[in-house]
């Protein structure tokens, strides 16, 4: 893979250049907002960068390679997808090297508690340390604990690690709210949701916009929860319509952005949405996740997010799955907090604002079911 870094002030003008070399093939690896210093905290300059990266093609099949008459042919392979697969395995490997040898050293008693942290997905680093944290207190105690002694020495260490994240659902301090996230992770119906329960419980003025004009269906499924809501929905094509829209519903309290879901690991619909929606608006960004897909992938694309300024995250389908592990992991290496859960899909009563303590008892729950 070729990776170059890019410099620039916006993330459309990022973007921009990242497509002039690497076309719309081109992963984004990592992003980040960064100040420089400015003078005495003043002519503080925010530029966007990005680490961008594109899969050179490898040898197509139909090609008349004969192995036995190219003495290269096996390297010039190698260095393609079979190194890169090998160097994964071989990380893998060393991983789970690494995290035997430390549950190892732990007495037996420890283990179904370690065990059920990894069928929660946990990562192997998060395991390591709680399982490090028990062995310490052990060593230093002289003695063995019980689970319950060790059920709260992992509740503790999950609450240290999570406590100083943003937890909980909109701040309501916002005018625009807007959810982004992959297809069909559920953002329209959490959209629903979530203006359901401010129109309900906080008596708000809400309005909506999509931006989601790929799909006649995607608009009319908005149209119906708006309806039922009693609240204007606008539909936007272009950045134009998008001011208009702002224009027109300058009178709402909280205005609910919902976006097309598209495939995000590629940068041209990232920076699509970078076209269409005012990002400098007074605005929360949240991005949707859902617990049913993989871990590898919700990572990517979170980096492709991350110079969005996004909030928190919503995890959606918690109902389909029986490990919330990833969503830690997610948290704790992104440091973002979680805004809400969803587990079903009935609007409005499926969602539930985060908070740490209940994530908590529910990656732990069951962890001594024999
Ligand atoms: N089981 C379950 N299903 C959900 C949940 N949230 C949403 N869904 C379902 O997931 C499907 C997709 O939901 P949408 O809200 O249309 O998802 P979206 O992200 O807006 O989809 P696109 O706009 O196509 O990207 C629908 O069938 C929802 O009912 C949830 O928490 N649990
Ligand atoms: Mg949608």
């Amino acid at each position: 893979m070729k990776m170059k870094k890019y410099t620039a002030e916006t993330m459309v003008d990022a973007m921009k250049k990242v497509r002039a070399d690497f076309g719309d093939d081109a992963l984004i690896l990592s992003s980040n907002v960064v100040k420089s210093k400015g003078f005495l905290g003043f002519f503080k300059k925010k530029s966007v960068e990005v680490v961008a990266g594109f899969d050179e093609p490898t040898l197509k099949m139909e090609e008349p390679v004969l192995p036995f008459l190219s003495p290269s042919f096996e390297s010039t392979d190698k260095t393609s997808i079979e190194l890169k697969k090998e160097m994964f395995e071989m990380k893998t490997m060393l991983k789970e090297m690494q995290q035997s040898a430390n549950h190892s050293r732990l007495p037996e008693n420890v283990k179904p508690l370690l065990t059920h942290l990894e069928k929660q997905g946990l990562s192997a680093e998060f395991i390591t340390q709680i399982g490090e944290e028990i062995f310490d207190r052990m060593k230093a105690e002289k003695k063995d604990f019980t689970h319950e002694e060790q059920y709260l020495i992992a509740k503790d260490f999950l609450e240290r690690t999570m406590r100083d994240l943003p937890f909980g659902g909109v701040s309501f301090n916002k005018k625009y709210i807007n959810v982004l996230g992959p297809t069909g992770v559920g953002k329209t119906t959490t959209i629903a949701k979530i203006a359901a329960r401010a129109l309900l419980e906080k008596k708000k003025k809400i309005g909506f916009i999509t931006t989601d004009t790929y799909r006649i269906a995607a608009i009319e499924q908005l149209r119906t929860y708006a309806n039922l809501l009693q609240a204007p929905v606008e539909v936007a094509y272009n950045s134009q319509d998008f001011e208009k829209a702002i224009a027109k519903l300058a009178d709402r309290d909280l205005i609910f952005i919902d976006t097309a879901g598209r495939n995000y690991k590629e940068v041209k619909f990232v920076e699509d949405l970078t076209k269409l929606i005012d990002f400098s608006l007074d605005m929360e960004s949240f991005l949707v996740l859902s617990m049913t897909s993989k871990e590898q992938d919700m990572k990517i694309i979170v980096e492709q997010f991350k110079a969005f300024s996004i909030e928190k995250f919503i995890f959606t389908k918690m109902d389909e799955t029986s490990s919330i592990g990833p969503m830690f992991n997610l948290m704790k290496d992104h440091s973002i907090g979680t805004a809400y859960y969803t587990d079903g899909q009935e609007v409005p009563e499926d969602i539930t604002e985060a908070d740490y303590q209940t994530l908590i008892t529910l990656l732990l729950k069951g962890a001594y079911d024999a």
